[in-house]
C-alpha cells in the first residue's frame, strides 16, 4: 500500500516535468519565429523593380537596392513610405507592419511602378 503510493507521487512528478519540457519547447520555437524577422530584397536595375510584385508576410522588412547607375527612388502611392534619392548601391528599407496591398513608383521616373502585397 505504502509502496504503491510513493510510486504514484513518482509518476505525478515526472508527468508535470515532462509537461513542462514540452511547454517549454514550445516557448523556445515561438520566440525563435519571432526573433527571426523575414528580409526580402528588391533590387532597382535598368529603370525597374525586381520583383515588380513581391508577397510577404506581416512584419517583413523590405530592403531596395539600387543597382542602376543612374539615381532612383522608393516612393508609395498612398504615402506610406519614401527613401531620398538613391544613388547606386545605396539602399532603402521598410518594414511592413500592416497587411494590404502597397504600390509604389520611383518619382524621378514616374513609369517605373512595382507593389509589395502583405498579408
Ligand atoms: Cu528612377
Amino acid at each position: 500500500m505504502m509502496r504503491r503510493s510513493v510510486s504514484k507521487a513518482v509518476l505525478t512528478v515526472g508527468l508535470a516535468f515532462g509537461i513542462g519540457a514540452l511547454g517549454a519547447r514550445q516557448d523556445y520555437f515561438a520566440a525563435n519565429a519571432q526573433q527571426k524577422p523575414e528580409i526580402t530584397e528588391i533590387k532597382i536595375d535598368n529603370f525597374s523593380f525586381g520583383p515588380a510584385m513581391l508577397t510577404v508576410s506581416v512584419g517583413t522588412t523590405v530592403t531596395w537596392t539600387n543597382r542602376d547607375d543612374i539615381p532612383h527612388t522608393v516612393v508609395s502611392t498612398d504615402g506610406v513610405f519614401k527613401s531620398k534619392v538613391l544613388d547606386t548601391d545605396e539602399k532603402f528599407s521598410f518594414t511592413f507592419s500592416k497587411a494590404g496591398t502597397y504600390p509604389y513608383f520611383c518619382s524621378i521616373h514616374p513609369k517605373m511602378t512595382a507593389k509589395v502585397i502583405v498579408q
